[in-house]
This record gives C-alpha cells, sequence and structure tokens, in this order.
C-alpha cells in the first residue's frame, strides 16, 4: 500500500532549479510529511520557506537523507556522482537533474509523458534520472508523432535562455543589459563572450567530435527516452539573451508519411502539449509566454517541402519548470504512487 506522506530532500536548494522545485512540491500538493533543504556549507544556517513556515538550509553530507523517503537533487554533476549513492544507501529514492547518471544503464531515464513505466527500474540503483531541458521539451512533442508515423531523423537547433547556466547567468545577462544600455562596458564572468544582444552558439564543452556535450545530451538521451537507438538526430545548440524558457526548430522526417494537419491534430491530444499554431492571427509559441508554464508549446508545424515525409515545427517550454523542477515533481509522483 502507498505510503500516505513523504519525507522529502531537496539537494541545491537554494538554486535556480532547487527554487522551483521547491514551488512546485507546493503546487503540486506533493504529500509532503517533512522536508529538508540542503545546499552547500556557504549557504548552511540560511532561511528558506516551505507552506509558509520557515526551513533552515543545512549543508549537504552524507548523513542528509536518513529516514529521508525521496531526494530531490540539482546541485551539479560532482555533487551528484557523490552523494546520490549515499542517499540511496540510506533507503531514500533519488531523482537527479544532473547529467551524472543519464545514461547509466542501469539508471531510468525518465519523462513522465514519453516512458512513466521505466521509473520501475529505480530499484536497480535508487537512482532516477531528470533529462536534460532541451531534450525534455523535444521528446515531450516528438514522442506521439514517433509512435505512430515513425521517426527516421531529427534535425534540431535550440534557441536556450541563461537561466538554464543557473543564477550567476541571470545576474550576467541583467548586468550586461544595464551596462550597455548606459554605454557601459560588460563584464563576461559566466560565459566566454557577452551574451547581452547576443547569441553563443556553445553550450557546455566542446568535444573531440565538434559537438558541444548539451547537443550530445540531446542524441543519447532522446534514443534512451524513446527507446529507439536507430532515430538519427543531430543538434546545435546555442545560448540567446532570453531569461526563461528554451526554443527549438525542428525538423523531422517520418517513416510513413504524414500532413502538418495530422501532426496538429495528433499534438492537439499529447499528454503535456499544447499547440499553439495560427499564423494568420501572428500566433505561436514564444519565451515570454510558456515562462512559468508546465506546459511543451509547438506551432509552426509545417511541410518541409525539401524531402520527402519531412515536416518543421517550433516547440517551447520553460527550461527551469518542464526542463527540470517540474518533470522532477512529476516523476516523484509516479513514484509515490505506484512504488513506494
Ligand atoms: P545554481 O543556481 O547555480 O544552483 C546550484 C545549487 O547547487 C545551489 O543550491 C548550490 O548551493 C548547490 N551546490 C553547489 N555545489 C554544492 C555542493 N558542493 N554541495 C551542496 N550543494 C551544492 O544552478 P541550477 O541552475 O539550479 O542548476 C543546478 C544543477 O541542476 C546543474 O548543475 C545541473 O546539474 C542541473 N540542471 C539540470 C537542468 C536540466 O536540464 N534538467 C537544467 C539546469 C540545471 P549554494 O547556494 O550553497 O552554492
Ligand atoms: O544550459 C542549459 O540550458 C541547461 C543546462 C544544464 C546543465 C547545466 C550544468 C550542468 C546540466 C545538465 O542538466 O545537463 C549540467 C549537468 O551536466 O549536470
Amino acid at each position: 500500500m502507498s505510503k500516505k506522506s513523504f519525507n522529502v530532500a531537496v539537494a541545491g536548494a537554494t538554486g535556480a532549479v532547487g527554487n522551483q522545485m521547491i514551488a512546485c512540491l507546493e503546487e503540486r500538493n506533493f504529500p509532503v510529511n517533512t522536508v529538508r533543504f540542503l545546499a552547500s556549507s556557504k549557504s548552511a544556517g540560511k532561511h528558506l520557506t516551505f507552506r509558509g513556515k520557515p526551513v533552515i538550509v543545512e549543508e549537504l553530507t552524507e548523513n542528509s537523507f536518513q529516514h529521508m523517503d525521496i531526494a530531490l537533487f540539482s546541485a551539479g554533476g560532482s555533487t551528484s556522482e557523490k552523494f546520490a549513492p549515499a542517499a540511496a544507501k540510506s533507503g531514500c529514492v533519488v531523482i537527479d537533474n544532473s547529467s551524472a547518471w543519464r545514461m547509466d544503464p542501469q539508471v531510468p531515464l525518465v519523462v513522465p509523458e514519453v516512458n512513466a513505466h521505466a521509473v520501475a527500474g529505480y530499484t536497480r540503483k535508487g537512482i532516477i534520472a531528470n533529462p536534460n531541458c532541451s531534450t525534455i521539451q523535444m521528446v515531450v512533442a516528438l514522442n506521439p508523432i514517433h509512435r505512430k508515423f515513425g521517426i527516421k531523423r531529427i534535425v534540431v537547433s535550440t534557441y536556450q535562455a541563461v537561466s538554464g547556466t543557473g543564477q550567476k547567468a541571470i545576474v550576467e545577462l541583467t548586468q550586461q543589459t544595464e551596462a550597455l544600455l548606459r554605454q557601459q562596458t560588460p563584464e563576461n564572468k559566466v560565459y566566454p563572450h557577452r551574451i547581452a544582444f547576443n547569441c553563443l552558439p556553445h553550450i557546455d564543452v566542446f568535444l573531440d567530435n565538434g559537438y558541444t556535450k548539451e547537443e550530445m545530451k540531446m542524441v543519447n538521451e532522446t534514443r534512451k527516452i524513446m527507446e529507439d537507438d536507430t532515430i538519427r538526430i543531430t543538434a546545435t545548440t546555442v545560448r540567446v539573451p532570453v531569461f526563461y524558457s528554451h526554443s527549438e526548430s525542428i525538423n523531422i522526417e517520418t517513416r510513413l508519411p504524414a500532413t502538418p494537419d495530422d501532426i496538429c491534430k495528433l499534438l492537439s491530444d499529447a499528454p503535456g502539449v499544447k499547440v499553439v499554431d495560427d499564423v494568420k492571427t501572428n500566433t505561436y509559441p514564444m519565451p515570454i509566454d510558456a515562462a512559468g508554464q508546465d506546459l511543451t508549446f509547438v506551432g509552426r508545424i509545417r511541410q518541409d517541402d525539401s524531402v520527402a515525409n519531412a515536416i518543421n515545427m517550433w516547440v517551447v517550454a520553460d527550461n527551469i519548470r518542464k526542463g527540470a523542477a517540474t518533470n522532477a515533481v512529476q516523476i516523484a509522483e509516479i513514484l509515490s504512487t505506484n512504488y513506494l
């Protein structure tokens, strides 16, 4: 029988993602018994609030997870590598937002709208991985199409908000914009180049194959979540001067023919998707509208006439919510309802 309420730890509680995880637990009325908010030693003693009551932030240590049922991690890859096994050993199920465990064959990589059934695999290591934000919104939009028409190839270019880099990048875009508008010289601390009024075709580190790690995350994670290694995928990931919500231009080639109308109808009934597509009224998804929302918005659905059976579309979602915090809390909901 499922427990009625759960002891939940949030590791990285003071960060951009951790903050939204706390908000999602509150908004979605997750059945919390006690919470524990964890961060680095520099935040220990700070106060955050949960359901109107103050909660003191504690330093994350190996002992932080005793008597916890679920731990939501968003404190970076090295922290997850080090502390997730300790948390799992304490009997707590970890839902990890970093890339540390995503491609581990013993760790499920879950987007609830796509592969909720994979949550069952948590018993192998006590860890469930949350995918990269750019992957999440792409698979939410593409999985229904793959199931009905079969996707052969994906070409994706992203337009990613600075909040994907954390609080410090939100501050950097604000300060650089203010400095430039005052005719002052802005400082570049977070990115190798100015982000204000600019675009950087560079997210995460460059790899030997010339792609960035973010681009290869999209390729490998998509195949794992959609459970199909035959899909050919190529990605270009770009940072743009937007605060919240990632946008993606996606081109797909399908095995079976599909018209834009077929895709529009299919996605109108798809879980977690909202079709926003009426070019006659200049209606299409935009980051300013997706920010603060949990759905994945799809528009500009049109035929690609340059090749057989191809469709172009534009996909936008809040990277910190559906791309990270909401997806993690949705996984916690599946876990708590069906498995704990
Ligand atoms: P952030 O705003 O910089 O916050 C980082 C959080 O981690 C803070 O709470 C920080 O605590 C904590 N932290 C850092 N080092 C720590 C340590 N050694 N021990 C304990 N806590 C530590 O970053 P963010 O944007 O929230 O992202 C956090 C992580 O989430 C990323 O590194 C990434 O792995 C993951 N993430 C995933 C996605 C996704 O696509 N699903 C998107 C964004 C981020 P202090 O405040 O005390 O420093
Ligand atoms: O840059 C973005 O828009 C998403 C960033 C995600 C991120 C940032 C730092 C470390 C990740 C991630 O989730 O892949 C990681 C990580 O590798 O854990």
